[in-house]
């Protein structure tokens, strides 16, 4: 078990319920399943986070879905001013037999909450909306945060940020491919080459991205495509060469944020 999983492990002891922060464009391979175990039995806020970077009417579906066993699930877009407020407003709902607990000894309730998911899904971000101000560090690559911090929102309402934890074993090479292409797994562990075909490929099936960011339609040779993206961006190298890193570089940016249009990699049916 990673070091990240096992301190997921011990503070568990410690909430009343988990906010599992998704990224929209791939839920369902941000749901590790070395998760399960440690949270069942708290009450889960699914947070379909990074909403605002695919086709709205995709969202009703993935919502319906997560909805299930007295957990709740909502579309989020963290960088939106006060957008998180819906999480703490629906923590309430989940923890409400604590607060009435508390409440018939007079006392008002503190909720504590966990946050979890894959690297890079956006938790810090989400924190900091919830506080209205930057008290955790984020950025755009998995890895941020290092290590697990409380985060006082208000009187009320305690979180604890956590590290971003991936699969111990990745073995679906659909699912690597996602969190890859989401930006989960680190630059520095993937082939950004190979990784970029694959995802001209992805788009090349759906018809997406590709002719809405660079203004042609795939050729069905993603290596040709990967060419001819770096000429009209001007990647070139001294001999007249494509630059073909840099194009590479170029396309995961894009897709990551959000320039390729709005879509989703896994749908809800
Ligand atoms: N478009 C969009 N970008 C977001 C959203 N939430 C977070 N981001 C961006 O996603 C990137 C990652 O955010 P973080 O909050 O650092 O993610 P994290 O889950 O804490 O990452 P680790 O600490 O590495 O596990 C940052 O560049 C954020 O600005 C969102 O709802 N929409
Ligand atoms: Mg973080």
């Amino acid at each position: 078990m990673t070091k990240s999983l096992r301190e997921i492990e011990q503070s568990i002891k410690l909430v009343d319920a988990v906010v599992y922060v998704l990224d929209a464009r791939a839920p369902f391979s941000c749901i590790n399943p070395a998760f399960s175990k440690i949270i069942s039995g708290k009450p889960v806020v699914y947070a379909l986070n990074k909403a605002d970077t695919v086709p709205e009417c995709e969202l009703p579906a993935w919502i319906e879905r997560l909805s299930v066993g007295g957990n709740a699930a909502v579309k989020l877009n963290s960088t939106a001013s006060n957008a998180a407020k819906i999480i703490s407003d629906k923590l309430k709902v989940l923890c409400a037999d604590k607060i009435e607990r508390k409440r018939l000894k007079g006392i008002r309730a503190v909720i504590r909450a966990m946050i979890i998911g894959v690297p890079n899904s956006g938790k810090s971000t989400l924190i900091n909306n919830l506080c209205g101000k930057s008290k955790t560090v984020t950025g755009n690559k998995a890895g941020v945060t290092r290590g697990q911090q409380w985060v006082k929102v208000g009187e009320y309402l305690e979180v604890l940020d956590t590290p971003g934890t991936l699969y111990p074993k990745l073995d679906n090479t659909t699912v690597a491919l996602n969190l890859a292409f989401i930006g989960s797994v680190r630059d520095e562990v993937v082939d950004t080459y190979e990784l970029s075909l694959e995802l001209i490929r992805r788009l090349t099936e759906t018809g997406e991205g590709i002719e809405f960011r660079y203004g042609f339609s795939p050729s069905g040779s993603a290596a040709d495509d990967l060419c001819e993206i770096a000429r009209r961006r001007g990647f070139m190298l001294k001999g007249g060469q494509p630059d073909l890193e840099r194009a590479s570089y170029a396309v995961l940016d894009d897709f990551r944020k959000g320039r390729m249009g709005k879509i989703i990699l896994e749908k809800a049916l």
